[in-house]
């Protein structure tokens, strides 16, 4: 079942439950980094695994990424195939998608709000080590986003970043203390029109010095708290003039306070950002013991979901051109309009689940097999029997953007998810 946003997304999420642990060590970890120049990730090296051919590849920043570096057949790896094909695509930088077209007007409001202050990265490698991911913005041992279950991981010290904020760290101790960060994110969620576990976020971090603070007579934290709502709120006034929005109190571990912004949005409230006062030992770590700084993290496809009047979040990855040709290069308030809508096609399913049952699983199997045909997957029904045995329904929608599914189509994919269902998550079809 979709939750609410606020329970969905990763890191307002208290911790639930313990983190995956327990994957073996491998013997040689696997570290990708495209940040350095020596980074071509290649397939050939001996790291001590059994690799397969390299079946494709993809490019990020001019590296090639092999599939067989990402995709593997090993127990700390739970990347599949259809993730690894979004790799390369890099849609932010495509100046007439609009993602593209967002970032770009987000720079406008940043170059003309801060003349020549903030720096900007479009280009950092997604594939991330978990001290970048994790240690390194302060996420608990045992927090739920660490859990096989939330992430996509490479190997057991590898993942694929699922925030942007994977990159604070390291842009700190590099120097900058002004700087916009964009990039695709990946996670295993749920499924619905305002989820995909490929999206696209930009980070915000702006530092702040004594000097800044004490003359306004206020404290640091209150101080840059202050300036972050201001800085924010003037953002969605330049992207959407008057909007109905609120502020959120939430939790993330490297923020404290911390805040998340909602728009309305096809009548409910739809969280675009997260974002607050970063934690003083984030700072400290790169020699800043001084200074205080805000940091934010939008979701792109959520804010251009209001901007450009675009309903489901598969949408951006359509090559269907009677979407992309409705979008051009800096044309911000262009209003999508939908090609026919098709007919939706619901299937129910009943099982009993077992102890290691996750929605998520469920979800990254129907979209192992659906793909972009599946709109959402929903709990419609939900009990546990005298025995103890708990039983879920799940309604699934199937509907593709482009055309009408035949019969047919829609069975053979039910099908084949009943089966995988049965087989992969070992629970007991009804
Ligand atoms: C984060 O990812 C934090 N790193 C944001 C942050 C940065 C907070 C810096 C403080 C300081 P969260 O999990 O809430 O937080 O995601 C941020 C935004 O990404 C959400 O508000 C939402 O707009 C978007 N988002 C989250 N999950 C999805 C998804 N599955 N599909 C599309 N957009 C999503
Ligand atoms: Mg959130």
């Amino acid at each position: 079942m979709a939750l609410s946003f606020a329970q969905s997304t990763l890191f307002s999420k208290p911790s639930l439950f313990l983190s995956r642990n327990g994957f073996p060590n491998l013997a040689v970890s696997l570290s990708l980094s495209c940040f350095s120049t020596s980074a071509a990730v290649s397939s050939d090296n001996n790291r001590g695994h059994k690799w397969r051919q390299p079946a494709a590849s993809v490019e990020h920043g001019g590296v090639k990424i092999a599939k067989d570096d990402v995709v593997r057949d090993d127990p700390t790896n739970n990347v599949p195939d259809t993730i690894f094909s979004k790799l390369g695509l890099q849609l932010h930088k495509r100046d007439q998608h609009p993602l593209g077209i967002l970032k770009n007007a987000i720079y406008n409001y940043f170059d003309t709000t801060y003349p020549n202050k903030f720096d900007k990265f479009d280009d950092l490698c997604p594939i991330v080590s978990v001290k970048q991911n994790f240690d390194d913005v302060l996420v608990p041992e045992d927090h739920v986003s660490r859990s096989y279950n939330d992430t996509y991981y490479v190997d057991s010290q590898t993942v694929l970043r699922c925030h942007t904020s994977a990159h604070q760290a390291e842009l700190l101790r590099k120097g900058f203390t002004h700087f916009l960060v964009t990039g695709d994110v990946y996670r295993r969620d749920s499924i619905d029109s305002t989820h995909y576990p490929v999206f696209h976020q930009m980070e915000g971090f702006r530092v702040f010095n004594p000097d800044d603070w004490e003359a306004s007579g206020m404290d640091g934290t209150s101080y840059a708290a202050k300036d972050l709502k201001k800085c924010l709120e003037g953002l969605a006034r330049h992207l959407f003039g008057a909007v109905e929005m609120r502020w959120i109190d939430t939790y993330f571990p490297f923020t404290n306070p911390s805040f998340e912004l909602e728009i309305y949005f096809q009548e409910n409230w739809l969280e675009v950002l997260g974002c607050g006062v970063t934690e003083q030992e984030i700072l400290k770590r790169s020699g800043k013991t001084n200074n205080v700084a805000w940091a934010f993290g939008l979701g792109l496809e959520r804010l251009a979901m209001v901007l450009f009047d675009i309903p489901d979040i598969r949408l951006f990855w359509s090559t269907d051109e009677r979407f992309t040709s409705q979008f051009s290069k800096g044309q911000l308030g262009a209003k999508f309009k939908p090609f026919s809508k098709f007919p939706p096609c619901y299937k129910d399913m009943s099982f009993w689940i077992n102890d290691s049952f996750t929605e998520n699983n469920l979800c990254e199997v129907v979209r192992g097999i659906a793909g972009d045909l599946v709109e959402e997957v929903r709990l419609i029904d939900n009990f546990t029997n005298k025995k103890g045995m708990t039983s879920h329904c799940y309604r699934i929608a199937y509907r593709s953007m482009e055309r009408s599914l035949t019969d047919e189509e829609i069975n053979d994919l039910q099908w084949n998810v009943r089966e995988q269902v049965e087989n992969k998550l070992n629970v007991v079809l009804r």
